[in-house]
């Protein structure tokens, strides 16, 4: 794990933690522990500047959104108008639930007051009075310990009221989704925000322009937004001199599945899979890499061959995947690829929200096409009828779930064809589940 080296990040660096530093102290998430940790100095740097420069400042830092696109976020910022007599919202989407990806609810629990910085920072530069945080609503330990940070901040004069002297009053709402997946696309999030149902609105317009009460809105991921505290205290150069020219900084993987240890790295964009691997103990003992997801399920999987791809948006966009959430997930020899594209697609099937056609069927019919592989009742034609219905589906769905649910298949595909046929001209799955941890 020692030399990720093309963009001159040293290995000291890409061991330093920042938004995971201090996740192993007693009581991290207090405010106390924060402050002892630089806590709210980025927000005294931040106040100092005039909102226009802050926002310029944290453009040219290049900090891309963390939520699964890599929007450039001073960007975002930038696209609010100003001067136009209408509020600003901020809304943090904190509806993490793509399958394998784990790493915001776990940075809100230890550590929730870098968000509530992220947000104070946010805000003034968007000249906003108001931010919504709308989290996944099964994870109540959390949505308590968030509950309890914005109170201390409130009381430690944070948020409210003329914000440090600045003339910044700001109140934050903290929000429990209904458990929808859905609810993590912007649109629909900020619909059920509304106290509608979740499903996704057209865009054009983009929040930016017409978001939460068709007013002027910032959608930003936890990390995004949690992540820019750091970049106003320690600069931006700082920033930049982690990782690539157009994937900077730092960020979270979240490593998954058929590993010796499991968990959150905290590393520079950039950094490959294999030293993920050698920092963290590897594979589980005696068994070997099969396929793994870069970002989450969504993503197209890669396979061994891909073990020293750069993690970073360019590296895995040009190696035919996209970067997403950063979700490790791994998987070795042992796990039937057809079994976990079934359970993929059903957790797609059951979370399309409805509302256009090629995803409500496709994913429906796809269920049905991989149950009757796996259970060795396929025909080989199924195969091409695969294939066709996520092709039908990617593309001309509304929302970015319906591509999401066509792209295991395509990727599984294009890899593991052969493992498919088997199961056909077999008498079904010709693997044990007895033996696999994951899938059985
Ligand atoms: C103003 C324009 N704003 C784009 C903004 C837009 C959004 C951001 C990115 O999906 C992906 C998806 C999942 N004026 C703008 C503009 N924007 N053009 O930029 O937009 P977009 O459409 O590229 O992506 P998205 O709709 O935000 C996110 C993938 O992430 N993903 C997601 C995983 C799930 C989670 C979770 O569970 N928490 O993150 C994983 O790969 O498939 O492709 O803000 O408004 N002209
Ligand atoms: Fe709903 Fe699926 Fe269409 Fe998105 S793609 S709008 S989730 S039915």
């Amino acid at each position: 794990a020692t030399q990720l080296d093309q963009n001159g990040t040293s290995p000291e660096k890409l061991l330093a933690p920042v938004l995971s530093a201090f996740w192993d102290e007693p009581e991290s998430w207090t405010l106390a522990t924060y402050e002892r940790h630089e806590g709210y100095q980025g927000l005294r740097k931040a106040l100092a500047m005039a909102p226009d420069d802050l926002i310029a400042y944290v453009k040219d830092a290049g900090l891309r959104g963390r939520g699964g696109a890599g929007f450039p976020t001073g960007m975002k910022w930038q696209f609010i108008p100003q001067g136009d007599g209408k509020p600003h919202y901020l809304v943090v989407n904190a509806d993490e639930s793509e399958p394998g990806t784990c790493k915001d609810i776990p940075l809100l629990f230890a550590n929730p007051h870098a968000l509530i910085e992220g947000i104070v920072i946010a805000c003034y530069a968007i000249r906003s009075q108001q931010a919504f945080i709308y989290l996944r609503g099964e994870v109540v330990p959390v949505l308590r310990r968030l509950h309890e940070a914005v109170r201390e901040a409130y009381a430690a004069g944070y948020l409210g009221k003329n914000i440090l002297g600045s003339g910044l009053d700001l109140d934050v709402v903290v929000h429990a989704g209904a458990g929808a997946y859905i609810c993590g696309e912007e649109t629909a999030l900020l619909d059920s925000l509304e106290g509608r149902r979740g499903q996704p609105r057209l865009r054009p317009p983009f929040p930016a322009v017409a978001g939460l009460y068709a007013c002027p809105t910032v959608v930003n991921n936890v990390e995004s937004i949690a992540s820019v505290p750091a970049i106003l205290q320690r600069g931006k150069d700082w920033f930049k001199s982690m990782g690539s020219e157009k994937s900077p900084g730092f960020t979270l993987y979240s490593l998954s599945g058929h590993v010796t240890s499991p968990g959150q790295y905290e590393a520079p964009l950039g950094i490959t899979l294999r030293q993920l691997l050698d920092m963290s103990g590897g594979i589980r003992a005696g068994h070997r890499l099969k396929f793994w997801t870069p970002g989450g399920s969504s993503t197209p999987m890669f396979t061994e061959e891909h073990l020293d791809v750069p993690l970073d948006y360019e590296g895995v966009g040009a190696a035919g995947s996209m970067l997403g959430t950063k979700a490790l997930q791994c998987f070795d020899e042992t796990t039937c690829v057809v079994r976990a594209v079934t359970r993929w697609t059903e957790f797609y099937a059951h979370e399309s929200c409805g509302k256009c056609t090629p995803c409500r069927e496709g994913t429906y019919w796809l269920v049905q096409l991989l149950r009757d592989i796996e259970a060795g009742k396929g025909r080989m034609s199924d195969i091409d009828k695969l294939n066709d219905i996520a092709d039908t589906i990617n593309g001309k769905s509304f929302c970015a779930l319906g591509d999401g649910a066509a792209s295991p298949i395509f990727s599984s595909l294009k890899y593991f064809r052969a493992e498919y046929e088997e199961h056909i001209t077999g008498e079904g799955c010709p693997f044990d589940p007895a033996k696999s941890t994951v899938w059985a």
